[in-house]
């Protein structure tokens, strides 16, 4: 039988695991479309969500991890962090001078983020619009 001070030094280390954070509540609903402004390849819509003031990253890590039909990679820049490289198997090229840009749609507007997918934090019911784009 455990004592209610060995409950709360469990309960502790179950909040401390590494991978605790990912399993927190979700609250902030999103929507998330896929597009390619390069073949005109038609769109794709999926939902999901964020926790309080999560960062979008972990909304898309949640639906890959939900949907397989949703896939994507992304490298690390040493300065801005997470850059996202492909979505559902479609990689940027720096040959090609293609990107996947990061819009969001705000109901009466569309904004391009100043940040990308490791530092955005969406906000409830925000469009959020992975655009396959040239530079
Ligand atoms: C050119 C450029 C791009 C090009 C890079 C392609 C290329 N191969 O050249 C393209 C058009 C692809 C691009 C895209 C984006 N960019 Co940009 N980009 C720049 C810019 C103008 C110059 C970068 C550069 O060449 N530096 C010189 C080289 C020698 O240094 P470098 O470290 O090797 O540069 C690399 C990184 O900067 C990286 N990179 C470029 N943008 C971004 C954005 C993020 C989030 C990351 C992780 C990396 C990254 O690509 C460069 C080439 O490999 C800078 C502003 C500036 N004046 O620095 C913004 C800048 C870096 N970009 C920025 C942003 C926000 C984006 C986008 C998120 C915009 C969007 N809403 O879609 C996307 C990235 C989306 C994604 N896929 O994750 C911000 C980053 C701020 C931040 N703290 O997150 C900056 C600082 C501009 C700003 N708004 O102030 N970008």
């Amino acid at each position: 039988m455990m004592t209610p001070a060995l409950l709360s030094v469990a309960l502790l280390l179950l909040v401390l695991l590494p991978g605790a954070p990912a399993r927190r509540h979700c609250v902030t609903p999103l929507s998330l479309l896929v597009s390619d402004s390069v073949t005109n390849t038609p769109n794709q819509t999926y939902s999901t969500c964020v926790v309080y003031r999560g960062i979008l990253l972990g909304g898309m890590r949640r639906l890959q991890e939900t949907n397989k039909k949703f896939q994507f990679t992304y490298t690390e820049d040493a300065n801005y962090g997470p850059y996202l490289q492909s979505v559902n198997d479609l990689e940027g090229s720096t040959e090609d001078r293609t990107y996947w840009e990061l819009l969001v749609n705000k109901g009466n507007e569309t904004i391009r983020p100043d940040v990308g997918i490791g530092c955005y934090i969406p906000s409830e019911n925000d469009q959020i619009i992975l655009n396959f784009n040239k530079y």
